[in-house]
């Protein structure tokens, strides 16, 4: 009788793509196909193969799970869209740039859980987003309600409030 040990099944390293996405990478794109294109004409033993890497790809898309936050409205309003919500501890938040640029994300220390680092998840004050659709992206992983502002528009209302839960 053939048995499947777990081992067997268990996808190694994939820890390690969270890990390295850090706590303020500036992210280019999200591919939203990480899978690479499987061939037709894969032997018995790539099909083998290929169900580990379907799974494999399934969990890369849950950890991947990200919210994105606009920066500037398409009305041309100075503000986050939207301004105020709520993400999974460790999910992804990915603010990107749409208009009225440059912007930036500064989390205010004295309006974020203690403990938690501000300089660790903001932008610096005097670094801009200058171009359309770039992105910068957090993870924060303590629960709690943080405020963070846009530097150069926080006089005219450019701010916002996430939940972590
Ligand atoms: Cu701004």
């Amino acid at each position: 009788m053939a048995t499947i040990t777990s081992a067997a099944v268990s996808i190694p390293s994939f820890t390690g793509v969270k890990a390295a996405s850090g706590t303020t990478s500036k992210v280019v794109k999200m591919s939203s196909s990480p899978a690479p294109r499987l061939s037709v004409k894969a032997s018995m033993k790539d099909v083998g193969v290929a169900v580990v890497a379907t799974a494999a790809s399934a969990m890369l898309a849950s950890n991947a799970m990200a919210i994105e936050v606009l920066l500037g409205g398409d009305d041309g309003s100075l503000a986050f869209v939207p301004k105020n919500f709520s993400v999974a501890a460790g999910e992804k938040i990915v603010f990107k740039n749409n208009a009225g640029f440059p912007h930036n994300i500064v989390f205010d220390e004295d309006e974020i859980p203690s403990g938690v680092d501000a300089s660790k998840i903001s932008m610096n004050e005097e670094d801009l987003l200058n171009a359309k659709d770039e992105v910068y992206s957090v993870v924060l992983n303590e629960k709690g309600e943080y405020s963070f502002y846009c530097a150069p528009h926080q006089g005219a209302g450019m701010v916002g409030k996430v939940t972590v839960n």
